[in-house]
């Protein structure tokens, strides 16, 4: 029981030990001679950490679980060009190429048709010329040949026409020229009796009735003739009168 005063005094020796101070020490022993501090300061407090060592060999793989993959990598060099495949099968037989002798024969129809084009164009105005076609005006023309109102419409239509129909006076004294006797007009009221309407479809915008026409005559008058002084009558689709065609202008 008689140590317990000195051990503050050991325990500061054992601190100190590690600075090689044994003077603490031999000044506790004067004091505390039954306590022997050899045996606590043999070894001293380990020292300081010393440097990183060079770096070990890679160690072998790991046992523990994968982690998970990373990123794609840089696309790599292109590889070099591979053996050709197996060639593929026979195709259909192509067009027939152009030889000499049909390339000569396509300029020659090309010619033909320049030649034939330029033949036209003179033709189509020596017409409009005989015709006293006037620009901008449409075109009537007559055969000179009578006949029911079918027939007219008939031929008219063939001739890529309709059957004269005028729409103003200008137009209707052009059709009396052409005309010059009793001659059909593209207008009837077989749609409705009284209402007289273009073939070409629409109601009158012009009219040049003579006086007390139309009467609807007889046993019925649906058609429309162009009188040789200029004025209007109607009149039996059935009878023949001179067919007179009209063109655009
Ligand atoms: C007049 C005309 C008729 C017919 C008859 C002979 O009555 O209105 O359309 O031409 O004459
Ligand atoms: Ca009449």
């Amino acid at each position: 029981m008689f140590l317990f005063p000195c051990l503050p005094l050991l325990l500061l020796c054992v601190m100190t030990a590690s600075f090689s101070e044994t003077k603490a020490c031999e000044d506790a022993q004067k004091t505390c001679s039954v306590v022997t501090c050899a045996i606590l300061v043999t070894n001293g407090t380990p020292g300081r950490d010393g440097r990183d060592g060079p770096k070990g060999e890679k160690g072998e793989p790991g046992q523990g679980l994968r982690g998970l993959q990373g990123p794609h990598g840089k696309l790599g060099p292109l590889g070099s060009t591979g053996s050709p495949g197996v060639p593929g099968p026979k195709g259909q037989k192509g067009d027939r190429g152009y030889s000499l002798v049909s390339e000569n024969r396509l300029d020659d129809l090309e010619r033909e048709i320049r030649i034939l084009k330029s033949e036209l164009d003179h033709i189509k105005k020596l017409q409009t010329f005989s015709l006293g076609k006037k620009s901008g005006k449409k075109l009537y023309v007559t055969n000179g040949e009578k006949m029911p109102f079918s027939k007219v419409k008939a031929l008219c239509t063939q001739l890529q026409a309709t059957v004269a129909t005028p729409k103003n006076a200008e137009e209707n004294n052009a059709i009396q020229e052409v005309a010059k006797d009793n001659a059909f007009l593209g207008i009837t009221d077989e749609v409705a009796e009284g209402q007289f309407m273009y073939v070409t479809g629409g109601r009158l915008a012009y009219s040049n009735w003579k006086k007390d026409e139309p009467n609807n005559y007889g046993l019925g008058e649906d058609c429309v003739i162009l009188l040789k002084d200029g004025l209007w009558n109607d009149i039996s689709y059935s009878s023949s009168f001179l067919v007179v065609c009209e063109f655009p202008a």
